[in-house]
């Protein structure tokens, strides 16, 4: 049968699981001939490093470490998709990573792949919530899956307290606006209350996930993101504040954080350099406060601010 060739094909890919839900609305609005969702979820968690040196460094979040996850799981979804098509050519099957708007945890969540845990992550088996979603949207009609999971969160909350921003409202909903995953991603002027909580991160932000009993010995799985890519986990901020544009272009080829732009990058590195309250990083930030951006400029002279305070104490 079909699925036990995609299940077979998934293992052997080293996907963490695959399951079939229902062409929900949202699918529906975006894909009006779908019948079915196949969930895939592939463990994104990279081996742990600390950081090289005593630079000024920063601190990314664990899925955007080193490859680019969009490129993995869309190649390994193109896989299971030739056999889809191998045997029903006709079919219509559409691979979706991220940027779909498609509701992609309520889609594994149906599919019986995983449960989500009241940090609004989904959790997949041994792989906790360190699990990136994909999915291929189809017009087949699969059999959907029947037992979905249930949540293990029993009365921990530990997420909700130990949020930066507290920003989990309730469980299973994050504030978008106050999420310094969300921070760190949005580009222009960061609230000076939420510069203070950044700390020395640079691009998206772990701690709920950290905290989490049930993402407690989680091994790395896939050798993927084994290897560094730009940025890694500890970026030098002061080289990632003087990087030119052809710098830039030149490292961002497969990571996941060229997206938010070299000015936003730029931006968190200066404020991250400002929490860290990096005399060493006075002469760089001196001249982002230069910059042509004005977001960037900014950002920089409160840095310089909070570093000459810290100095003059
Ligand atoms: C926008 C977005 C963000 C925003 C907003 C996040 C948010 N919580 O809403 C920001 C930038 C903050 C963000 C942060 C992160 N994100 Co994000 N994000 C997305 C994106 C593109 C859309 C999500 C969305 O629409 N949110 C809006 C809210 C209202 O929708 P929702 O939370 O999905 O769920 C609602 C409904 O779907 C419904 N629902 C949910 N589950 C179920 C289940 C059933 C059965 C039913 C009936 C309904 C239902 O109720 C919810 C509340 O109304 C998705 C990809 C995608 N296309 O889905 C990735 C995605 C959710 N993000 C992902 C990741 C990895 C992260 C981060 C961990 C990254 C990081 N380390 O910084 C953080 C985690 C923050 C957190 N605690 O949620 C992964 C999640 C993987 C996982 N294991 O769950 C996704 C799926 C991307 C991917 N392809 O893997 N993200
Ligand atoms: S990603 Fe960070 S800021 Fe966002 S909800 Fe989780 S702990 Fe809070
Ligand atoms: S920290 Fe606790 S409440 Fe939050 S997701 Fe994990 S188990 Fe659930």
């Amino acid at each position: 049968m079909i699925l036990d060739k995609i299940q077979s094909r998934a293992q052997n890919l080293g996907l963490a699981a695959v399951g079939v839900a229902p062409a929900v609305e949202e699918v529906l609005a975006r894909f009006p001939w779908a019948q079915s969702v196949i969930c895939a979820a592939l463990s994104y968690l990279p081996p742990e490093e600390p950081p090289p040196d005593a630079r000024p460094r920063g601190l990314v979040a664990r899925f955007a470490r080193g490859v680019d996850y969009h490129l993995v799981l869309r190649q390994k979804l193109q896989s299971l998709r030739e056999i889809i098509l191998g045997i029903y050519p006709d079919a219509l099957a559409e691979v979706c990573v991220d940027t779909t708007r498609i509701p992609e945890r309520k889609l594994a969540v149906l599919s019986g792949i995983g449960f989500r845990g009241w940090n609004a992550n989904v959790f997949v088996g041994d792989n906790g919530s360190w699990v990136v979603l994909g999915e291929i949207v189809t017009d087949l009609r699969l059999p959907p899956n029947p037992n979905p999971q249930q949540n293990k969160c029993a009365e921990c909350k530990e997420c909700m307290k130990r949020c930066p921003t507290q920003a989990i409202k309730q469980p299973y909903v994050v504030d978008r606006n106050l999420c310094l995953s969300d921070v760190t991603q949005r580009r222009g002027v960061i609230p000076p209350e939420l510069r203070l909580k950044l700390g020395n991160r640079v691009y998206g932000c772990d701690v709920c996930q950290e905290v989490c009993p049930l993402n407690r010995d989680v091994a790395p799985s896939t050798p993927e993101f084994a290897r560094r890519v730009f940025p890694g986990a500890h970026p030098d901020l002061i080289e990632l504040m003087l990087m030119t544009e052809d710098d830039f272009q030149a490292r961002v080829r497969h990571s996941s954080i060229g997206w938010i732009g070299r000015s936003t990058i730029r931006r968190n590195a200066a404020v991250a350099a400002g929490n860290l309250e990096s005399e060493e990083a006075v002469s760089a930030l001196e001249q982002l406060a230069q910059d042509v951006d004005p977001a960037v400029a900014e950002h920089a002279t409160w840095a310089i601010e909070r570093i000459r305070q810290r100095l003059s104490r």
